[in-house]
């Protein structure tokens, strides 16, 4: 059976931006077990005439999507509709995150065949091998990823997605983005994960993941790598297991991960920067003692400054992710959030405004009190513009405070490029 692959993304400008990481070790998976398997990316396509050349060009069997919240379950669904319309017998199979959180949609919609939670490889190859039957409830297996897929990043398209050192301030050299375990030791109540693997990470054997990464790094001549793991360092006896084993092999790799800042121990600090760790994602979600307790955030916000002040001053780069408007929020605590990103004013910045997940315990607090049609409609939201405000704060404060963050992040930004081509010198700047 021929497989395609499709990530609908969000309708960006530029395409090429991040790799469909999931579609790729999906892809991977199915083609070393003898499966004919294509990857498609329309993250800057427009979906009708993307869906309709591919179907001309490649007449798949089955098309696999990756649905995310927002206006990429909107393209997900466009896309379907059109698959179905032109080719009404090729199956199509829904996963990703919006299918783990909210499977009961995706298992509504006549334009869906079968939905997966969770992981999707052995899931998606064990369907393939029962001929791709129709389901009408959603696969509810969460697998234990094997080995050889708890590492999305080795598959022929990733050298499309090189990310060149002049736009990587937080590594300064090129690099790629990968993948190496699934899932989080953290019961934040907002979180996809909660709905379908909470409290628990799968990992791979350190050895194993080294011997990807050198890999990936012969291959594509990068030393660089951007982990986009759910919590990388969630595990923190393989975290130091694979420090040692990147000094032993002496990979003098440089890398970045997406981690929770309670696991970034003082004692373990100097191993990392000596691993190549050099720059941190933390969601640091709220600058607010009151608003991290209701999110259940164990470190106390005094903890979290020292936290980061080492962190800092050791060197290391941080990119904060705060979001603005949680339930109960008010204007004290939103103001607090804006004080602790310019306590760091080294640190870059990432904003969000808050979106409640179906599926997740504080997204099903505040969906039970909207109306069947409001409810439908927060698979589509996007969390840069959300039409609704949860919070206790007006929404012009709201929108103030989003506002000056983003400002901040933007700046921030701008100075850290600005850097590295200065950095690099007169011929980099005139380009
Ligand atoms: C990198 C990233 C981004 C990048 C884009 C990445 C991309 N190419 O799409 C950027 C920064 C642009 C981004 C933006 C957004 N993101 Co984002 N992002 C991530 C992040 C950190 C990593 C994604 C990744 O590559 N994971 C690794 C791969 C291997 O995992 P995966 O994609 O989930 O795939 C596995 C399964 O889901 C499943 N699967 C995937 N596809 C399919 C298909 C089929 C058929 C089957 C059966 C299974 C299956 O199998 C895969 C392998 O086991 C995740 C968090 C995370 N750690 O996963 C959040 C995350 C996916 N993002 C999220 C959100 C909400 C967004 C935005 C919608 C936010 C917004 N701004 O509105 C946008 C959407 C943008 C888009 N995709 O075009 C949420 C999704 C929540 C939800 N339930 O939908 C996540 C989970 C973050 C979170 N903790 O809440 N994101
Ligand atoms: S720390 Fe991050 S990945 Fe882990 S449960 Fe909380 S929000 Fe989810």
């Amino acid at each position: 059976m021929k497989v395609l692959m499709l990530h609908p993304g969000m309708g960006f400008r530029h395409s090429r931006v991040f790799p469909p990481l999931g579609a790729m070790g999906i892809a991977r998976y199915l083609a070393e077990n003898g499966c004919e398997v294509r990857v498609a990316d329309l993250t800057a396509a427009p979906i009708d005439d993307a869906v309709t050349r591919l179907l001309d060009a490649e007449v798949p069997d089955i098309v696999g999507l990756t649905v995310l919240i927002g206006d990429v379950a909107k393209r997900a669904l466009e896309a379907s509709q059109v698959i179905r319309r032109i080719s009404p017998r090729t199956r199509i199979a829904w996963g990703g995150p919006l299918v783990s959180t909210d499977p009961a949609w995706a298992a509504s919609l006549p334009c869906v065949d079968a939905a997966f939670r969770g992981d999707g490889e052995r899931q998606l190859l064990d369907w393939l091998r029962d001929g791709a039957p129709r389901r009408l409830s959603v696969s509810e297996a969460v697998q234990e990823p094997r080995v050889e897929q708890a590492f999305a990043g080795l598959h022929d398209l990733q050298r499309q997605y090189i990310l060149p050192a002049k736009w990587s301030p937080e590594l300064r050299i090129d690099s790629v983005f990968v993948a190496s375990s699934r899932g989080c030791p953290g019961q934040c109540p907002f979180c996809y994960l909660r709905t379908h693997s909470p409290g628990r990470i799968r990992t791979s054997p350190e050895a194993v993941l080294v011997d990807q990464l050198t890999r990936v790094a012969e291959w594509l001549s990068v030393r660089g790598f951007y982990f986009l793991d759910d919590a990388f360092t969630g595990d923190r006896a393989r975290t130091r297991a694979f420090c040692e084993e990147l000094i032993r092999r002496d990979c003098n790799f440089r890398w970045f991960c997406d981690t929770r800042i309670e696991d970034l121990v003082p004692d373990a600090l100097p191993l990392l920067w000596m691993a190549g760790a050099r720059s941190f994602y933390i969601g640091v979600e709220s600058g607010s003692e009151r608003i991290r307790r209701l999110l259940k955030k164990t470190m106390p916000i005094c903890a979290l400054k020292d936290r980061l002040s080492l962190i800092l001053r050791m060197g290391f780069s941080a990119k904060l992710s705060i979001v603005v408007g949680w339930p109960e929020e008010d204007r004290t605590d939103m103001d607090q959030s804006l004080e602790l990103a310019d306590t760091f004013p080294e640190a870059q910045l990432d904003v969000y405004r808050f979106c409640p997940l179906p599926g997740t315990p504080l997204g099903e607090q505040i969906l039970r009190a909207m109306s069947t049609a409001d409810r439908a409609n927060v698979r589509f939201w996007n969390w840069e513009s959300l039409p609704r405000n949860f919070s206790n704060a007006p929404d012009e404060h709201v929108d103030m405070v989003q506002n000056a963050l983003i400002a901040r992040k933007n700046e921030r930004l701008r100075r850290a490029i600005g850097e590295i081509r200065q950095a690099a010198g007169p011929q980099s700047r005139m380009r």
